[in-house]
């Protein structure tokens, strides 16, 4: 009810906002945007519902919503609420919009059915992709964090798929493995689903020679998912001895985008293919970030800064457009910038708009954003944020949508009914991997998906962790945008005709 109250309050000060006759403020590039909501007058988040309650720690959330049916969502997560004990890929299912949810697991886990997974103990890192036929494909890192699971395989990126909309995920790949004596680790995965073909691609990391030598790959499939090509090389080895997190997008041309980290720079590169990943464009930093620290102030769980990316291809008055947003320390807080290209990635914006609306430099850290475009173009972003502690410790859910192709950026929607202590989250997971590990663990990242009235938000929450159980979950919310009126161009006429915030 808080929460309802927040957003009825925040709305009325809008709805004043939009029909002051005033010149339409100055406002310099690149800061807060003005609430734009002319023709929606009802936004309202649900309750916080949970997808993964266990009493075991569950972290990491991905979701998306079938092109072809908008009440058909996926999400999935690294969850330990599993007869191996150990971390696995979890996905959760609805074909009716929200209402009732399954609970599966990814076979291949230990004392589960078999899969060409089993033989490794932990499963995780969990990215979903969507195709026009029920398809779904689930990607994801297998390792052996034990030793009592022991094949000689030491690592693998593979994809689970499912071609019943997400009720099974019953065929399990391997993209691609290493053995133990190779010295070779495959981490942190991004998967992408060509809308017009079919055409599946994963990239990743592999680390090499004691993690000295990190390099972006891609592989694809061109089979729904059965077989891959070797991975291919997309950023030089010698150019890029320390690179993490790519994320990969493909827009309606079947061009086949990446970006990642660069840690030698601090900066977002970026690589694309117009010859469905067979050979990549020369790498080019695309984006200067400042990253924010391993572990933010108060704060013993890691916060890892890494971009995620959304291609507008739905024709609409910003196609082309190409989103990329991370959490940025310039302020000597994290706050969530969005840069844009207009062009498909040829050039890109150098005023970074900042999504997150408190006061810049207050000590509050935005981060971990999740971002989806929708299929009328919205751009849907989620992040945690501690604004709602004063001590900035807690943890709270906020949403903000643009609806101008990234110009400016909506009201900020506290969508978490609860704060929550990070510190308390996956603790167990950490002890058990190293002892005396006492720190938290809320995942690396969050996961968001839209339809043109819903957006769905999953994210780690903690509010159910003790002191000493590390029992974090997986919890949801919807926000939803009711009485909408008019058409969206109309909304965007709106725009051109007054300019935002009236
Ligand atoms: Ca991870
Ligand atoms: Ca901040
Ligand atoms: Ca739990």
């Amino acid at each position: 009810m808080a929460v309802l109250l927040v957003a009825i309050t925040v709305l009325a000060g809008l709805s004043a906002m939009f029909y002051r006759p005033a010149a339409p403020p100055a406002r310099p590039p690149g800061r807060p945007g003005i609430p734009i909501w002319p023709y929606i007058d009802n936004v309202t988040n649900q309750d916080n519902f949970p997808l993964s309650t266990g009493p075991r720690p569950s972290a990491e959330t991905h979701a998306m919503v079938n092109p072809r049916d908008p009440k058909n969502i996926v999400a999935s997560s690294n969850d330990m609420n599993n007869p191996s004990q150990d971390t696995w890929l979890h996905y959760y299912t609805t074909k009716d919009g929200g209402k009732t949810w399954s609970d599966k697991i990814v076979p291949g886990y230990r004392g589960g059915p078999p899969s060409v997974l089993t033989g490794f103990g932990t499963s995780c890192d969990p990215a979903i992709g969507f195709d026009l036929n029920n398809n779904v494909y689930l990607a994801g890192v297998g390792y052996n964090r034990h030793t009592y699971v022991h094949t000689g395989r030491a690592n693998c990126i593979f994809v689970a798929r499912s071609s019943d909309g997400g009720d099974n995920f019953d065929q399990v790949s391997i993209v691609h493995q290493s053995m133990f004596n190779q010295m070779q680790f495959n981490d942190k995965e991004w998967l992408a689903v060509d809308l017009q073909n079919g055409n599946v691609y994963v990239t990743w990391t592999i680390f090499s020679a004691g993690n000295l030598i990190a390099t972006i790959v891609c592989s694809r499939s061109t089979d729904q998912g059965r077989t891959w090509t070797r991975p291919n090389k997309i950023a030089d080895l010698t150019a890029d001895l320390g690179a993490q997190g790519s994320f990969v997008a493909v827009d309606r041309n079947s061009t086949v985008h990446v970006v990642w980290r660069d840690f030698n720079t601090d900066a977002v590169h970026y690589s694309r293919s117009t010859d469905f990943g067979d050979s990549w464009s020369a790498v080019r930093p695309v984006i200067s970030m400042v990253p924010q620290p391993y572990n933010l102030p108060n704060g013993t769980y890691r916060t890892p800064t890494m971009p995620v990316m959304a291609i507008d291809s739905t024709g609409g008055p910003h196609d082309g457009s190409i989103y990329v947003a991370w959490n940025d320390y310039s302020t000597g807080d994290s706050d969530i910038l969005l840069a844009v290209s207009r062009d498909l990635g040829e050039t890109w914006n150098e005023t970074y708009v900042r999504v997150n609306n408190d006061t810049a430099g207050n000590g509050a850290d935005q981060f971990f954003p999740a971002m989806v475009l929708s299929d009328q173009g919205w751009v849907h972003l989620m992040f945690y944020d501690r604004r709602y502690d004063p001590n900035h410790t807690l943890i709270g859910v906020t949403y903000a949508v643009s609806v101008d192709g990234g110009q400016n950026f909506s009201i900020n929607l506290r969508v978490g009914n609860t704060l929550f202590d990070g510190n308390l989250g996956g603790r167990a997971y950490w002890t058990e991997m190293l002892p005396g590990g006492d720190v938290g663990f809320v995942g690396d990242y969050l996961g968001i998906a839209a339809n043109n009235n819903t957006a769905f938000l999953t994210w780690c929450d903690c509010r159910n962790a003790g002191p000493e159980d590390g029992n974090s979950d997986i919890y949801a919310s919807m926000v939803v945008f009711a009485d909408q009126k008019g058409s969206v161009n109309d909304t965007y006429n709106h725009l051109e005709k007054y300019g935002p915030g009236r």
